[in-house]
């Protein structure tokens, strides 16, 4: 089998989406998701300028060689546009050897170790009271698990909680806007969210709460710590982590699960962290992370120190992702949970999709390769725009630089 061409999708439905397309000699094309939030065109420049032109002629069978060739061969190792190109690659190769198996990506990958992928969503309120009701209102809908984020007195739109009648999308259209942070605010109002939601919604919920790295080591200490008694699924990103180190000091003082790594993308970004067990899930997800080549071998390296997966999914990672990811999550042995936030409905116009939604878990159909298909000319309908990820400043103007 010989690849013969390849092309890279830009499309608006609602938000930007960069999808690469691998078509071979035998008929059979692969789909790789290629998006990275707000610096879309340099991972488009990346696959066209360098790794196109290289992948023409090339045996879309040999899935690990061509990884390793564009990992080792480009020189320039790691960062999340390379890793994101590499993971599209990835992606659209593992779905042209299920299709030319005929068999789904999850039985390539071991085959399942389970039925169902139980899920977690996303509730939002811009003050306590408001997030308790989306939380019950998620609950209604099935969800088993449930991310809660809040606005405090003195910050109602802290980043990722969205205005009134808005829908959750941190990029917004244009450049940068500037968003306003205040630790001290936000470490004594989150441990009153938590004590409301367990007050209201009981024991019989997986709570998790996103801290979005704006806290140093000790501060995040102190919120593990005055969160111990709600009994959380995870804390999410309490620090950048960037200094790995720093994730002892959160060890040290509470027992509160720390799940870390969405803007991760190479496995030596976890080495202190798993070899120390200081996190319990990692959330690289398959897009940024080199792809299921690439996560096999951390999932395989967490697994050894009893650490989980708890992938990305949030609604800027595209459905081409997020069926991979399924499949992926069906198969590992060591599965935590997967994040899922819902597409806009615009978004299935132009992909159709394998899984759905039912009572808190994510179910497959029985397809080949990952099982998700792209409606070119639909996605001519939804051009490109610019939109970028807001900038973080201290209440003093000060940007933050964890
Ligand atoms: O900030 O997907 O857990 N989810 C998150 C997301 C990320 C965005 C970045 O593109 O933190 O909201
Ligand atoms: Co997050």
């Amino acid at each position: 089998m010989k690849i013969t061409k390849a092309k890279v999708i830009v499309c608006r439905p609602g938000r930007n989406f960069v999808t690469l397309k691998v078509l071979t000699d035998e008929g059979i094309f692969g789909l790789g998701d290629a998006t990275l939030n707000g610096r879309e065109k340099a991972v488009v420049a990346y696959l066209e300028e360098h790794c196109i032109p290289a992948l023409i002629g090339k045996d879309p069978q040999n899935i690990e060689d061509l990884w390793q060739y564009f990992y080792r061969g480009a020189y320039w190792k790691r960062g999340p546009v390379t890793m994101t190109a590499i993971g599209a690659i990835d992606m659209a190769l593992w779905d042209i050897k299920g299709k030319a198996l005929d068999t789904p990506l999850y039985n390539l990958l071991g085959g399942k170790s389970r039925e169902q992928v139980l899920v977690y969503a996303h509730a939002n309120g811009q003050n306590i009271r408001a997030a308790v009701e989306a939380a019950q209102a998620r609950m209604e809908e099935g969800f088993k698990a449930v991310r809660v984020q809040s606005g405090f007195p003195g910050m109602s739109h802290p980043y990722g909680v969205p205005g009134e009648d808005e829908d959750y999308e941190p990029a917004q259209r244009g450049l940068p806007v500037t968003e306003y942070w205040d630790t001290s605010k936000y470490l004594k109002s989150v441990p009153r969210l938590f004590d409301k939601l367990r007050a209201e919604l009981g024991d019989n919920v997986h709570l998790l709460h996103d801290v979005h790295h704006r806290c140093t080591p000790s501060e995040a200490a102190l919120i593990a710590k005055r969160l111990e008694p709600y009994d959380l699924f995870w804390i999410e990103d309490p620090v950048s982590g960037e200094l790995q180190e720093g994730l002892r000091m959160i060890r040290a003082q509470s027992a509160t699960p720390v799940a870390i790594g969405e803007v991760f993308n190479s496995i030596y970004d976890y080495t202190t962290l798993f070899t120390e067990q200081l996190i319990n899930y990692f959330r690289m997800p398959l897009v940024h992370g080199g792809g299921i080549t690439h996560l096999q071998k951390v999932a395989a390296f967490a697994s050894v120190y009893h650490i989980r997966t708890g992938f990305h999914g949030a609604t800027d990672l595209s459905p081409v992702n997020l069926a991979a990811s399924i499949h992926f999550d069906l198969a590992v042995n060591n599965f935590g949970i997967q994040e899922y936030m819902p597409h806009q409905e615009v978004v299935h116009e132009v992909f159709t999709v394998p899984y759905r939604y039912q009572e808190g878990v994510l179910l497959l159909d029985e397809v080949p390769g990952i099982g998700v298909d792209i409606d070119e000319e639909k996605a001519k309908q939804y051009p490109y725009q610019m939109a970028s990820l807001p900038v973080n400043r201290k209440s003093d103007g000060t940007m933050f630089y964890w």
